[in-house]
């Protein structure tokens, strides 16, 4: 019996699934949903550029733009809809959610980011989602960055954790409404991913 995948509690309703997920298993399906939906750096509501690089698949997308933030079946890049979400993205997905004792989990929409060297996320809350009774999950792939949580304020004491090629955190419960970001990521080199990390969040927005 192994212990490996056993979750370790990091906050009240966030799970951490260390090694849960595998960067050779997921890269074609990602590579496949980049060809259908190139990355792009999104524009905020304030007109700032995004570090971060993103597309998605499934039946909606996370997008932003000058009007705003929301969830659209359709790339505003292409004007067809977001690629399929492939189905061993779903089941990774599925199997963490289950694992960290959330039960049956739907995600319909995947956002894929990409860090370079330097990217970052300030603090934020996911909000856009319809239902908050249902999870995220997120999968970090290749280059470690530092992750950091607060609480379902923006101020106060924030907890860091790094997360490593193949970890997989699961948030649910009031970690779902916890403010969040990601640190300026470092220069270094991942053998597959080189100075690149990925993440996937899964998401229910409908
Ligand atoms: C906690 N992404 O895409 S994943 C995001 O590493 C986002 O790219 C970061 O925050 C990244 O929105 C962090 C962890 C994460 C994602 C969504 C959450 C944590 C969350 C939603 C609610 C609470
Ligand atoms: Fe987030």
């Amino acid at each position: 019996m192994s212990l490996f995948n056993d979750p370790v509690p990091i906050k009240p309703g966030m799970w951490l699934l260390p090694g849960f997920a595998s960067l050779q298993q997921l890269k074609p399906d990602i590579d496949s949903v980049i060809a259908q939906a190139p990355l792009r750096h999104m524009q905020t509501q304030r007109g700032f550029t995004m570090s971060v690089a993103m597309t998605n698949c499934g039946q909606v997308g996370w997008t932003s733009d000058r009007r705003g933030y929301r969830y659209s079946p359709i790339d505003p890049l292409s004007g067809e809809p977001w690629p399929v979400m492939p189905a061993s993205l779903k089941k990774l997905a599925k199997d963490a959610a289950e694992t960290a004792g959330f039960g049956l989990y739907e995600p319909d929409a995947c956002l894929i980011n990409q860090y370079k060297p330097g990217a970052q996320m300030g603090a934020h809350q996911d909000r856009n989602e319809r239902d908050f009774s249902q999870p995220i999950v997120s999968v970090s792939l290749g280059v470690t960055a530092r992750f950091f949580v607060l609480s379902e304020q923006k101020q106060g004491t924030s907890k860091s954790v790094d997360l490593n090629d193949g970890d997989v955190i699961v948030f649910g419960g009031q970690a779902r409404r916890y403010y969040h970001g990601v640190r300026k990521l470092k220069a270094s080199s991942h053998p597959i991913t080189g100075d690149t990390r990925w993440n996937l969040t899964f998401r229910v927005a409908q």
